[in-house]
């Protein structure tokens, strides 16, 4: 797992999100913060989809980031035609290939959707672009038909092949067969491409066995956002494979700025960053029982399979509770420059408890508890 690639598509899949609206601004903004951050690609919506769609397209394309600039098409030639000219290092294609997809959305049979796709594809190549074919609801999809559509478009050539959970679902298990099937019969030089919905909360865990299996790239967007409730979040990608492949990742991506980048997104489609979100959520480095407190504050591995600072982000112990421990206390004494011995430390903790089993405690609920009691104790007895 540890060479994978990500293909950034909040410009084009996270477009699709409910509340998004992106001015022109707001995409190029978002589009050099991704390129900051490191990912390899940036898929951007189709300039068929609109006249803006299309100026905002080539205007990202002449910015001269480092990564390579995308769009994403139909499997169609009218698209394709326009798609080139927008000044892309690549184009993305797509088609559905479920019978759900060709009964109810396009209408045409396998036979015609290879010739369409072998058609598409020769032209873009001919353009000196590069080429991902991908099909639409593939978990939906008879796996006959998509291997044959596979291995037709492999002869003739693509950079990547894309496995699309549309519906989100898959289950891990099935991504990593689905994935090994399709290596198996396709040539050791195309890479795999995958792309999976959150519907059912499997979208990280499907990436990560697609890239067991043998996949090289994956599609995310900032915070998920996406159709529906969205696709694989690239701060939650970034969580699962800092711990599978601290090296890499923390060599190729600039971890500092996730939590830029996802504010940005967040303050563009008006959400907040989610309170249990990898990483950036509120609580994401906050210990709270006492047994946790004391073994963080005596070697954070303990309870931590993160490390806060990889994100520029810090831990913190949540100490104004009734569930702390002396450990924890003792910590906060020592902040406010105060002098207790364990003994007083573990005195005051259990009067800390007594007010905690009443209501809800602050920090300043906290801190007085303890000014207070250090005074008694260091006021000689008259
Ligand atoms: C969609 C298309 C897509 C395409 C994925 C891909 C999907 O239905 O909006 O190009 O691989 O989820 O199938 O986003
Ligand atoms: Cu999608």
């Amino acid at each position: 797992v540890g060479n994978f690639q990500i293909i950034e598509s909040t410009l084009r899949e996270g477009e699709q999100f409910a509340n998004a609206f992106f001015t022109t601004e707001k995409k190029i903004e978002i589009a050099k913060a991704l390129d900051d951050f490191g990912v390899d690609y940036i898929e951007l919506t189709s300039p068929v989809a609109s006249e803006q769609s299309r100026a905002d397209c080539e205007a990202i394309c002449k910015l001269g980031l480092k990564a390579k600039i995308l769009t994403h098409i139909r499997c169609h030639m009218d698209d394709a035609r326009v798609a080139v000219e927008t000044g892309v290092d690549g184009v993305d294609v797509v088609i559905g290939t479920s019978s759900f997809l060709r009964q109810y959305s396009h209408g045409k049979d396998m036979n015609y959707i290879s010739k369409q796709a072998v058609e598409v594809i020769e032209f873009v190549k001919s353009k000196g672009l590069e080429i991902r074919f991908s099909s639409e609801d593939s978990f939906r999809s008879d796996l006959v038909d998509l291997l044959n559509i596979y291995k037709t478009v492999d002869k003739i050539g693509v950079n990547r092949i894309g496995i699309a959970d549309t519906v989100g679902c898959a289950n891990p298990r099935q991504v990593y067969e689905l994935v090994r099937t399709l290596k198996s019969v396709i040539s050791s030089s195309t890479d795999i491409e995958c792309h999976f919905h959150d519907d059912t909360g499997c979208a990280v865990a499907n990436a990560y066995t697609a890239l067991e299996g043998g996949a090289r790239l994956i599609d995310t967007c900032v915070l998920g956002i996406g159709e529906r409730n969205g696709i694989v979040p690239l701060g939650a990608l970034m969580a699962r494979m800092i711990v599978s492949a601290p090296d890499y990742v923390k060599s190729k991506y600039n971890l500092k700025k996730l939590r830029d980048i996802e504010t940005l997104v967040a303050e563009a489609v008006q959400v907040n960053i989610p309170f249990n979100n990898p990483i950036t959520g509120f609580c994401a480095f906050t210990h709270k029982a006492g047994i946790h407190a004391k073994a963080i504050l005596a070697n954070p591995s303990t309870y931590e399979i993160l490390n806060p600072h990889d994100f520029g982000m810090t831990r913190y112990i949540h100490f104004a509770n009734r569930l702390t421990g002396w450990n924890a206390i003792k910590s906060r004494v020592d902040q406010l420059d105060l002098h207790l011995t364990d003994d007083e430390c573990k005195e005051v903790t259990a009067k800390i408890k007594k007010l905690g089993d009443i209501r809800q405690l602050n920090i300043d609920d906290v801190d007085s508890i303890i000014k207070d009691y250090h005074v008694e104790v260091n006021t000689p007895a008259v």
